[in-house]
């Protein structure tokens, strides 16, 4: 099954969005494989983000997700990559559809509540970066067989 990495940022945190976002991805029929409260340190953000160390953006994106706590997490399921970003909303909150995770609570691009894996290689790198194997949980939920075929 594919897995993404997602991370309820230090803003979702300090709001109290935790269980609101942990909830969508679980209602809605995904697995959760692993998931912890952290610090990320600068070495981090700087590895997480490395994709845009050239945009103008880079040094306010750093000093934003090590200014608190972030929920990091593993979800498994069908297409879960995809429909997590599409669960997600778009990265500005002002462009993200009502019914989103940033549409519904996000207001400004800096402060999008939410992070989320792009591709299978981001996943794959981004889970890798944040959690040791022995952190993510393999593991039998038996209600998935109401969910799928
Ligand atoms: P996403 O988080 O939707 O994958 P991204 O990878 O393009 O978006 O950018 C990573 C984060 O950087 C994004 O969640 C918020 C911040 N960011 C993106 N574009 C920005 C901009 N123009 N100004 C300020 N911050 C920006
Ligand atoms: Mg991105």
């Amino acid at each position: 099954m594919e897995k993404t990495f997602l991370m309820v940022k230090p803003d979702g945190v300090q709001r109290n969005l935790i269980g609101e976002i942990t909830g969508r991805f679980e209602r809605k029929g995904f697995k959760l494989a692993g998931a912890k409260l952290m610090s990320i340190s600068e070495e981090l953000a700087q590895e997480h983000y490395g994709e845009h160390k050239e945009k103008p953006f880079f040094g306010e994106l750093v000093e934003f997700i090590t200014s608190g706590p972030v929920f990091a997490m593993v979800w498994e399921g069908e297409d879960v990559i995809a429909a997590a970003r599409q669960m997600m909303g778009a990265t500005k909150p002002s462009d993200a559809a009502p019914g989103t995770i940033r549409g519904d609570f996000g207001m400004i691009v800096g402060k999008n509540v939410i992070h989320g894996s792009d591709s299978k290689e981001s996943a794959e790198r981004e889970i890798s970066l944040f959690f040791n194997e022995g952190e993510l949980v393999d593991y039998q939920k038996d209600s998935l067989a109401w969910v799928y075929e």
